[in-house]
């Protein structure tokens, strides 16, 4: 097939195409349809040269360059390029071999569109945001977690007592830090069996359903144990590095159904979506996520200790928790059909006075999640978190964060060391 087949910008793409949103910025001396029939090309059935192997019938399954806007560039891929339920397979063909080819200096996927039957043969989250709600017994505030601080080096005995002290002040989610798996320090089913220990303690006292996100994070048979002993042992929650794990190990770890609900660390994402030119944005990644199955994903902060901008964020919490979603800025559009919503998790270098910011930009559907933010509080973890859950309920209750710290005397000690963000 020649080089220019690959591009056709009458093409209107049909139901039964993936479709990719690409910004491209072809090298020096390489003009734009160069660079797009190329990566139109060596993203599905071609290569550098036409080859005497090739047959009528593997024409069919050609991409095409159907739309050039500027930089931004949108290819179909006909769906039978595809192994139905392999996400490794589909990241192969248009997140794979592109992004080093030398005819582009810079190329960025910023979005993938799923076709109906492709979309099916994947499981999507087991429990959503509804289901979560449901296990928490949380209606429709937001869900308020923590991550135990120090990230690593704290003794098993010391990790649950903190997590206990954050439940017993308010917190409905208590995690693993990404990089805590089972270290000689904190060996991971001692730290499971005590850390649940104290979730159910903190339940009994406060009358609340509480959830302890395990990092179960490891090479994949040993991660498949670590997840079985959750279940064993009564937890409800797991959670996984999605990217440094792997979106097989992902699907692995989904596709076992264990009754457990899975929340995705995106920890190394930022080394391909950080860079606004080249790379994969962390849009494909969100669909990837909800598309295998996590039931909470963290999507950024805006106003956090870590990048992306409010518009960048909103889109992406669209993305996984919308059932119909409109193409916007960087975006396809997507029927996510039966796929269930996963819910958005904010974190990194939060505190209760970016409650307000955050409830008014990201709605309450979302975990407002905070390590430093609750174990920095002036009177510790305890009053940390219970100045967060008084954070959410001022926002709830229309009143702002200086009118009820008045009353409220964890969070007038948490405003006096963190600034109130503006809305
Ligand atoms: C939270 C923390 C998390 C980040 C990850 O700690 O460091 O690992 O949320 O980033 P703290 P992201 O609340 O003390 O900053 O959520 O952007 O993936
Ligand atoms: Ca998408």
């Amino acid at each position: 097939m020649k080089k220019e087949e690959f591009l056709n910008l009458k093409y209107r793409p049909s139901s039964k195409d993936l479709v990719c949103l690409f910004r491209v910025e072809p090298a020096k001396g390489v003009s734009m349809k160069e660079a797009v029939e190329n990566i139109a090309l060596e993203s599905s059935t071609g290569t550098w040269t036409e080859v005497k192997s090739e047959k009528k019938y593997v024409e069919k399954l050609a991409a095409k360059v159907f739309s050039i806007k500027g930089k931004m560039v949108k290819i179909a891929y006909p769906e039978g390029l595809f192994e139905k339920g392999n996400a490794p397979n589909i990241l192969s063909s248009i997140a794979g071999n592109i992004f080093g080819m030398k005819v582009v200096n810079n190329l960025r996927l910023e979005d993938v569109h799923i076709p109906k039957d492709l979309l099916n043969s994947f499981h999507g989250p087991q429990f959503g945001v509804p289901g979560i709600r449901k296990m928490l017994g949380v209606k429709s505030r937001p869900l308020v977690g923590t991550i135990v601080k120090p990230k690593l080096g704290l003794r098993t005995l010391d990790h649950a007592k903190v997590a206990y002290e954050a439940w017993r002040g308010g917190c409905d989610l208590v995690k693993d830090d990404e990089n805590l798996s089972s270290q000689k320090f904190n060996e991971f089913e001692d730290r499971l069996s005590r850390t649940l220990e104290m979730a159910r303690k903190a339940e009994e006292e406060t009358g609340e359903k509480k959830a302890y996100l395990v990092n179960v994070t490891a090479e994949t048979g040993e991660m498949m144990k670590r997840a079985q002993l959750v279940e064993d042992f009564g937890g409800r929650f797991v959670m996984i590095d999605i990217v440094t794990a792997g979106f097989a190990a992902l699907q692995t770890l989904r596709e076992a159904n264990f009754k457990l609900a899975i929340h995705a660390h995106r920890a190394m994402h930022a080394a391909f979506t950080r860079d606004k030119k080249h790379g994969i944005n962390m849009m494909v990644l969100a669909d990837l996520a909800r598309l295998i199955g996590v039931d909470t994903l963290h999507i950024g902060t805006v106003v956090g200790k870590l990048e992306g901008s409010l518009e960048e964020v909103s889109e992406i919490e669209e993305e996984i928790e919308k059932k119909h979603v409109k193409a916007a800025h960087l975006r396809l559009n997507q029927d996510w059909g039966k796929i269930k919503p996963t819910l958005a998790v904010s974190s990194g270098g939060l505190h209760p006075g970016h409650i307000p910011y955050l409830m008014k930009h990201l709605g309450k559907d979302l975990v407002i999640q905070m390590g430093g933010g609750i174990h920095g509080h002036p009177n510790g973890t305890r009053a940390g978190a219970t100045a967060a859950r008084q954070a959410v309920d001022a926002v709830l209750k229309n009143k702002t964060l200086k009118e009820y710290s008045k009353t409220h005397e964890e969070l007038a000690e948490a405003l006096k060391i963190w600034k109130v963000t503006r809305v």
